[in-house]
C-alpha cells in the first residue's frame, strides 16, 4: 500500500495517477491538506507537520512505501524564511520517523537542482558537487538529503531520492517555482495570450517533462536496493533550455507568439542554478535516460493544453 503526501501538487497529482494505475486504485492512498472533488480513489486529509495523522493512516492502511511530495518550493519560499524551514523540515522528519517506527519498506524524497549554489560548477554539475543553496527551499532539500542519508546509515530506512530539475508538465499547475515560467508560457501560446517571463531570455535552466520525471521515478524506486549508490540524491537531467529558445520553439507553431522580459527575484535565484546537470551515476546505477527534448516537449505540451482547454479539462484547475 502507498501513501502519497503531497497529492495535489504538481508532481504529486501526476505521480499518484502512474502509481494507481501501476498498483491499482485501492493500493494507493491520496494525502492533502485538503481533498479536490475532482480526484478519483482513496483520499484522506493529512496535515504532514502532524505526524500522529501521518502515523494513524499508516497503521489504518497497513502502508507500505511513503512518496513525500509536500514542501514550499524555491520563489514562495523565500516569502517567509523561517516558515519554509519549519514546513519542509517538519513534514520531513515526520515521514522519517514515522517510516522508520513502523518499518516502511521504501520511502522517496525529491530533492532538486536548487541544492546547487555558486560553489557547483554551472556546467555538467557532478552528483558530488559542493552544495551552497542559495534560498531556504534549497537549504531545505540539502539538509534533507542529509537527513535521508542518515536514516539509511542508522537504521537501514531504504530512503530514495532524486534532485528533480524544473518540471513541464500539462496535467497539473506548478505552485510557487523558479521554472514555474516554462509551463505558464505554454499555456499562454495556446490561449493566443502575450507572456511575460520572469526570467531573462538567456536564463538556460535544466529542465524536464513530467512524463520523464515520473519515469524516473518509478525506475529509482523499483531498482534493486544494492544498485543504489547513492543514499543523499541522484542527479537526473531532462533538456536544458533559455527561455529564448523555447519562445523559438514555439513560434514554429505560433509565429507570432509575443513575449516580453520583465526578470523579477526569481532571475537571482535562477542565476545561481546550474545550466546542465551530469546524471551519468543515475545512469550507471539503475539506467536513467530521458526521452523528451524541446521540440517533443513543445509539441506535446500544445496539442494537450489545446485539447485541454476545449474540454475545460479538471487540470487547469490551480493547486
Ligand atoms: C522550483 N520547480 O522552481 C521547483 C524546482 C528546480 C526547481 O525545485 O522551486
Amino acid at each position: 500500500i502507498i501513501l502519497v503526501i503531497g497529492a495535489n501538487g504538481q508532481l504529486g497529482s501526476v505521480l499518484t495517477k502512474s502509481l494507481q494505475q501501476k498498483f491499482g486504485k485501492d493500493n494507493v492512498i491520496a494525502s492533502d491538506l485538503r481533498r479536490r472533488d475532482s480526484f478519483k480513489g482513496v483520499f484522506e486529509v493529512i496535515d504532514a507537520t502532524n505526524r500522529n495523522r501521518i502515523q494513524e493512516i499508516v497503521t489504518k492502511y497497513k502502508v507500505t512505501q511513503i512518496y513525500h511530495l509536500a514542501a514550499i518550493l524555491s520563489a514562495k519560499g523565500e516569502e517567509t524564511p523561517l516558515n519554509t524551514w519549519e514546513i519542509n523540515m517538519k513534514t520531513l522528519f515526520n515521514v522519517l520517523e514515522v517510516s522508520r517506527v513502523s518499518q516502511i519498506d521504501k520511502v522517496f524524497f525529491p530533492s532538486s537542482i536548487a541544492v546547487f549554489g555558486e560553489g557547483a560548477p554551472l556546467d555538467e554539475t557532478p552528483n558530488d558537487a559542493y552544495l551552497d543553496p542559495a534560498t531556504v527551499y534549497g537549504i531545505s532539500k540539502a539538509a534533507g538529503e542529509n537527513w535521508a542519508q542518515y536514516y539509511f546509515l542508522r537504521y537501514g530506512l531504504d530512503v530514495r531520492s532524486l534532485r528533480y530539475p524544473g518540471v513541464i508538465g500539462y496535467q497539473s499547475l506548478p505552485g510557487g517555482g523558479t521554472t514555474d515560467y516554462a509551463v505558464d508560457i505554454y499555456h499562454k501560446a495556446v490561449l493566443q495570450e502575450e507572456f511575460t517571463c520572469f526570467l531573462k531570455e538567456n536564463a538556460t535552466l535544466p529542465m524536464i517533462f513530467m512524463d520523464d520525471a515520473i519515469r524516473a521515478t518509478m525506475e529509482l524506486m523499483d531498482a534493486p536496493k544494492e544498485s543504489i549508490s547513492i543514499r543523499t540524491s541522484y542527479n537526473i537531467a531532462g533538456i536544458s533550455f533559455s527561455p529564448a529558445e523555447v519562445v523559438a520553439e514555439i513560434r514554429k507553431l505560433y509565429p507570432d507568439f509575443e513575449v516580453q522580459y520583465k526578470p523579477d527575484f526569481r532571475q537571482d535565484i535562477a542565476s545561481r542554478w546550474p545550466k546542465a546537470i551530469d546524471d551519468s551515476i543515475a545512469a550507471k546505477d539503475w539506467g536513467w535516460k530521458p526521452e523528451f527534448d524541446l521540440e517533443m516537449i513543445t509539441k506535446t505540451m500544445i496539442d494537450k493544453l489545446k485539447e485541454q482547454y476545449k474540454t475545460g479539462s479538471k487540470n487547469l484547475e490551480a493547486l
